[in-house]
């Protein structure tokens, strides 16, 4: 049976149990476990904090993991990224006070930076030539120029509200993140089989996200040029309607396409436009 660590609790926890019970697997919220069976597939569910997560699945303690790609940047554990899973987005950035006139990468030359992302830090500054004091500090890490430890941070940003209450504005993007599904190296076949059966189920969660299913009725004559207008997964279904010279077509749009192409679709005659929620795409 294959077994997945997941953030224990955290910004990650919620959003890896929900897209698990998406995929039709129940799991216990974590509260106190460590461990628990999940039902609707054969799969046991660890529950770590996310600093440790890498290093349980290069181990082998864990066969999977759900974690941010930050995580598996800077502990630089032997894994495999088997996919990513849209959730969790982030990017870790230089940030120097707002009273700094930032003239650019060489401002961080004899600087002292503090971040908890050391590693990726030094690999950056050493790709740009740059010489600067990284100070390793967990937690708190945007206080640190306020109270005299750091120059600049290295921190992570979603928002950027965090940066702005501390007075602290970002200067450099240098990583970006999300959450990933990470694989021990050593797996045999069976796992990957098994694995490949969950990565499934998750590709077709994501790739119904922001897609919305459409009906409509059209005069006959008009099907080519609705036809053209509308994408389908092969193209779009095209059923006959009771009253003559009419058929109705159903399509499968993204959310960001859907007005656009509605009006378009009016425009050529479309009536009764039914625009339903996508539950699940299956190639
Ligand atoms: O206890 P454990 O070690 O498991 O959790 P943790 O406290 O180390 O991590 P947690 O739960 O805070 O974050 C888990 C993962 O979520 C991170 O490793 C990232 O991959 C991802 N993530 C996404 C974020 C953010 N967005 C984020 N905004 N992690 C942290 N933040 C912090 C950021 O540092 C800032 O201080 O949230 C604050 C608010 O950000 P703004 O820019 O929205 O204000
Ligand atoms: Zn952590």
């Amino acid at each position: 049976m294959l077994k997945i660590a997941i953030q224990a609790k955290g910004r990650l926890n919620e959003q890896s149990i929900e897209l698990l019970a998406e995929a039709g697997i129940r799991v216990a919220e974590s509260k106190r476990k460590l461990i628990s069976r999940a039902e609707g597939f054969p799969l046991e569910v660890l529950y770590l904090r996310d600093d440790d997560i890498p290093q349980a699945v290069a181990m082998g303690v864990a066969d999977l993991g759900i974690v941010g790609m930050n995580e598996v940047a800077e502990k630089g554990f032997p894994v495999e990224e088997v996919m990513r899973l849209g959730f969790g987005d982030c990017r870790i950035s230089l940030a120097v006070p707002n009273t700094v006139d930032y003239p650019g990468l060489a401002f961080f030359n004899g600087k002292r930076v503090a971040t908890s992302y050391p590693k990726i830090l030094s690999r950056f500054f050493a790709e740009q030539g740059i010489q600067a004091e990284i100070h390793t500090i967990e937690g708190s890490v945007e206080i640190a120029p306020a109270v005299g430890m750091a120059d600049a941070i290295f921190d992570i940003v979603s928002s950027g509200g965090t940066l702005i209450s501390n007075g602290l504005v970002e200067v450099e993007k240098v990583f970006y993140s999300e959450s990933v599904l990470i694989a021990s190296p050593s797996l045999g076949d069976a796992a990957r089989q098994e694995i490949g059966q969950l990565t499934f189920r998750f590709r077709s969660i994501l790739e119904s996200r922001g897609m919305k299913y459409v009906l409509m009725n059209l005069p006959k004559e008009r099907l080519d040029e609705a036809i053209r207008i509308l994408p389908g997964m092969r193209s779009p279904t095209v059923l006959p309607l009771a009253q003559e010279g009419w058929c109705s077509i159903h399509a499968v749009i993204s959310e960001e396409q859907l007005w656009e192409r509605i009006e378009r679709l009016k425009a050529i005659g479309a009536e009764g436009i039914l625009v339903l929620a996508l539950e699940n795409m299956i190639r």
